[in-house]
């Protein structure tokens, strides 16, 4: 039984700095206010916190356009508070990982104004610049059909050069050359190196997988009728080259400083196209976020993210199955995850936010799912507590700040298609990366403690914040706070089950309940001897009904199964006052347990 990295093991925990605590009256989230909740953090049980960039930014995408990589953007506080986050994570045996943002800049980067103040200027090449196209008309047109992943084409006209140049992202985000390599070395050094060195302990690694672009341009082919831009993620994701780069990243700076990284894979459904990131032997990438998961229920016939469509419990368990077995047999690894900056609550996306008891009983079955599934465990801010979406009656235009929700809102108005406007419209509210940025809920004073009263926070606080908030929870050991405290320790008691085990699902077609054991027999990691294989039975009700489990021809012991002389409750979502209520064949409203076979 080898060593095991700690990463593997570790509990990690998303901080989206704008929205986690402000001190100092701005109505914006800083470091110093991060660095006053690392005791919550540590008592929480996170061992590695990711902070989301806190870097010098105009902000167009909150801090995912760049425009000085050694530079901390003024409102988020200083260099020297960087350090002294650093501190004060490692002075409790916690870890801090920055994210890495290296696809594009900010427009306003001085890489980027160099680059597009001549064709002949030395960093020209540090940016995709191409000349434009002409239609039958005679009228410019960019050098490729490519939608941006914010809407409209991906390609930006520059008058003072009269070229065009490319961003997947917004247009204030061009895309930086990976083919050039004094551009790769410039990244190496300026935006990985001057960070390890302060001691910061690895990355995230924003897109990690679209570096590589299709050098020969191609149109994507129509799969908008209509529109002038059409999707094209396989022309940039997982491109030719794609695996040199990051094996390079990994050799120059990722492993001489033994950093973890954990890379976002958006974009890219199959297995067989993942592993080659993660497998120990490739020497890439530690782990990555597969989003298939959760991505589930967005996109639809224009590809915007926000066109939401319902999906059974079926389809969901089905991808749960395919990423949590892919990869037995191989050196790989993956993470756990359900909620991050990105997309709406779990608890309103995967379970009920309409009741206080539905609210309360699918937090902590959602808690449940991720804390017995094999891989690296990310949380977001605010799930331990169950926050939930904003308000479907919120106003967009009023409410909304995300420059990928009013880019999409924008385009549908702009269609003048009453349907695809209440598509849109209804696809926001439900998943919109505005709903998991409002700001943390800490208590029922002004704003909840996110910040002063009678200061004006850059996102409106949810109104139910005064029954939703960490202060209500905290010293409860059955509320959504408790129960995460709970299952997290009882993660890595268990973790030869619960973080290594094999994963085997039961009852895949059953559109009520969400079952699976694991076993421990799938890892060595346990080292646990043959006859003493333990098993661990996870039933979940991913529903708002009672589920009897007889009718759901589910019984415990058949279902455990090998030489056992029985088996334990290990853990329930039912409260002390409901347990004498509890029948072992009926499982309440969104009620779950995991028995334990000995
Ligand atoms: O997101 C990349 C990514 O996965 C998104 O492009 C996603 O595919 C898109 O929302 C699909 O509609 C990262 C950051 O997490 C995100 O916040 C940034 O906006 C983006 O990159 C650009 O840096
Ligand atoms: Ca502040």
């Amino acid at each position: 039984v080898g060593k095991i990295p700690w990463w593997k093991e570790a509990v990690f925990y998303q901080v989206y700095p704008a929205s986690f605590k402000d001190t100092n009256n701005d109505g914006w989230g800083d470091i110093p206010g991060l660095i006053s909740k690392i005791d919550y953090l540590h008592d929480l049980g996170i061992d590695c916190v990711w902070l989301s960039p806190m870097f010098e930014s105009p902000q167009k995408d909150m801090g995912y356009d760049i425009s000085d990589y050694q530079a901390v953007y003024s409102r988020y506080g200083t260099l020297s508070d960087v350090d002294n986050l650093i501190a004060a994570c490692h002075a409790r045996g916690m870890k801090l990982i920055l994210d890495l943002v290296v696809n594009h800049t900010s427009d306003q980067h001085p890489w980027f104004q160099e680059s597009r103040s001549s064709k002949t200027n030395p960093k020209r090449d540090w940016y995709m610049w191409k000349p434009a196209r002409y239609d039958a008309n005679g009228n410019r047109i960019p050098p490729t059909n490519w939608r941006s992943y914010f809407a409209g084409p991906t390609w930006t006209w520059d008058e003072l050069t009269q070229e065009y140049y490319l961003h997947l992202y917004d247009t204030s985000q061009p895309d930086l050359n990976w083919e050039n390599e004094e551009c790769r070395k410039a990244i190496y050094n300026e935006a990985m190196r001057f960070w390890l060195d302060r001691g910061v302990d690895g990355f995230r690694i924003d897109t990690v997988n679209k570096y590589s672009k299709r050098t020969e341009f191609p149109d994507a082919p129509v799969t908008m009728p209509g529109e002038t831009d059409q999707p094209a993620a396989e022309m940039w994701c997982n491109g030719p080259r794609i695996h040199e780069f990051i094996r390079e990243m990994n050799e120059q700076v990722l492993a001489p400083y033994n950093a973890v990284s954990v890379g976002e894979l958006s974009n890219t459904p199959l297995p067989s196209q993942v592993l080659p990131y993660v497998s120990a032997a490739a020497k890439e990438l530690d782990m990555v976020f597969e989003f298939s998961t959760i991505r589930l229920g967005t996109g639809g016939p224009f590809h915007g993210k926000y066109l939401y469509r319902e999906f059974p419990l079926s389809e969901l368990k089905a991808y749960v199955a395919t990423w949590q077995q892919w990869l037995e047999g191989t050196d790989g690894w993956h993470t756990v995850f359900c909620e991050n900056h990105d997309n709406g609550r779990a608890v309103s996306r995967f379970g009920d936010d309409l009741t206080v008891e539905s609210w309360e009983a699918s937090a902590k079955t959602i808690a449940l799912w991720q804390a017995t599934l094999t891989g690296t465990i990310f949380l977001y801010q605010g799930q331990e507590i169950g926050m939930v979406n904003m308000p479907k009656e919120w106003p967009i235009e009023h409410e909304y700040k995300d420059v990928e929700s009013l880019n999409f809102y924008r385009e549908a108005k702009a269609s003048g298609d009453a349907e695809r406007i209440r598509k849109t419209e209804e696809g926001l509210r439900i998943l919109a990366r505005d709903h998991s940025r409002i700001p943390m809920q800490w208590d029922a004073s002004p704003n909840a403690g996110f910040t002063s009263a009678g200061v004006t926070p850059w996102m409106r606080v949810h109104d139910g914040f005064r029954d939703l908030n960490v202060e209500k929870q905290e010293g409860d050991d059955e509320s959504i706070l408790g129960f995460y405290k709970k299952i997290l320790k009882l993660r890595k008691e268990y973790s030869g089950l619960f973080v290594h085990g094999a994963f085997r699902p039961v009852l895949q077609e059953d559109e009520t309940l969400f079952v699976y054991v694991k076993d421990d027999q799938g890892s060595e990691a346990s080292g646990v001897l043959a006859d003493k294989r333990r098993k661990a039975l996870v039933i979940m009700n991913f529903s708002g009904k009672p589920a009897i489990l007889q009718e759901h021809n589910l019984n415990v012991a058949a279902t455990l199964g090998c030489k056992h002389r029985g088996e334990r409750l290990l853990v329930t979502t039912l409260k002390k006052k409901n347990l004498s209520s509890m029948e072992a064949g009926t499982l309440k409203p969104w009620e779950s347990r995991v028995y334990l076979s000995y």
